[in-house]
């Protein structure tokens, strides 16, 4: 049999939020043993290293309702070509952020593929803001909506001018905050959308379920675009913007090991890791582990 290769890819990117640090967690996801695990798994490990991100520090923020696009657009137009290289070496692209600004690029370069892919996106919010909705401007509450087509022409146009996603293909999961009007522009896409609801009522096993038929109906495979916020702040403290009442630590691995099963996985993002507000790694060995657990790893 012919071994598996994953390519990890580093995006140290925080220009896409307010707060600094998650420009720090591709260090920190390595630091806790990501490629030795995934190792130990089976995996051929090939590590790309980081693209090179700008320090925000040494750029001025132009445009208050799209801070740093300029950067943004650079980082994401170098990511994008990256992960097509990626899908044509027929290896798994797996992102480590950053922020999540840096999904633009991730799905702009699968849509290059000629697989096609649905996708399931793990997240407190719905990052499906536009330059209209956006009450922050930070382009990590965007890239959703981008990969949709909506937004700004910088952005959208990464990867040529098309949508980047199949909306019936796409699903939210683990969604408890979003803006008004992102609520709004949200319920007019054909994108499912997953509460922490829906999870406390009919529970993580059945949701997975749901959305991995959602996702994998009529395509090639399905990417896995992972916020750490969506967990709650008890167990991943170490994120760019914590809410409580997210998912259990269980429950993200029971995730991570139904998606596995479906053998549907074709790429993944493990995004906005945040070591400077986390307590002793502890949300990047957490990020370590769920990775695992969608690459084949087993309790028993
Ligand atoms: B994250 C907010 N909706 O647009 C905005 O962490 C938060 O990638 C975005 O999910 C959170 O600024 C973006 C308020
Ligand atoms: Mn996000
Ligand atoms: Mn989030
Ligand atoms: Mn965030």
């Amino acid at each position: 049999m012919q071994k598996k290769v994953v390519r990890i890819i580093g995006v140290p990117i925080d220009l896409g939020a307010d707060r600094r640090g998650v420009d720090m967690g591709p260090s920190a996801i390595r630091y806790a043993g990501l490629n030795a695990r995934l190792k130990r798994l089976g995996w051929i490990v090939e590590d790309y290293g980081n693209i090179d991100v700008p320090v925000p520090e040494t750029r001025e923020i132009k445009d208050k309702k799209l801070k740093y696009l300029e950067e943004i657009v650079q980082i994401n137009e170098q990511l994008h070509l990256i992960v097509a290289k990626a899908k044509k070496d027929g290896v798994i692209p797996l992102i480590l952020g950053g922020d999540h600004s840096l999904g633009i690029g991730t799905i702009a370069g699968l849509a290059l593929s000629e697989q096609s892919f649905g996708l399931i996106w793990f997240d407190t919010h719905g990052d499906y803001n536009t330059l209209d909705t956006t009450e922050s401007g930070n382009i990590h509450g965007m890239p959703l909506a981008i990969s949709n087509g909506l937004g700004a022409p910088e952005l959208t146009r990464i990867g040529g001018n098309k949508k980047k996603l199949r909306e019936e293909n796409t699903v939210i999961i683990g969604a408890r905050e979003m803006d008004p009007q992102e609520k709004e522009l949200l319920r007019r896409s054909k994108i499912k959308v997953f509460t922490m609801r829906d999870i406390d009522q009919i529970g993580m096993k059945e949701v997975v379920s749901q959305g991995i038929r959602i996702a994998s109906q009529g395509t090639d495979g399905v990417h896995i675009s992972f916020d750490l916020d969506v967990i709650d702040p008890e167990e991943a403290p170490g994120v760019g913007t914590p809410v409580p009442g997210g998912i259990t630590y269980r429950e993200a691995h029971l995730a991570m090991e139904l998606l596995a099963d479906s053998g549907y996985i074709s790429s993944m993002d493990v995004v906005e890791v945040n070591p400077i507000l986390d307590n002793h790694n502890k949300t990047a060995k957490l990020a370590v582990g769920l990775i695992c657990s969608a690459f084949g790893e087993r309790i028993f």
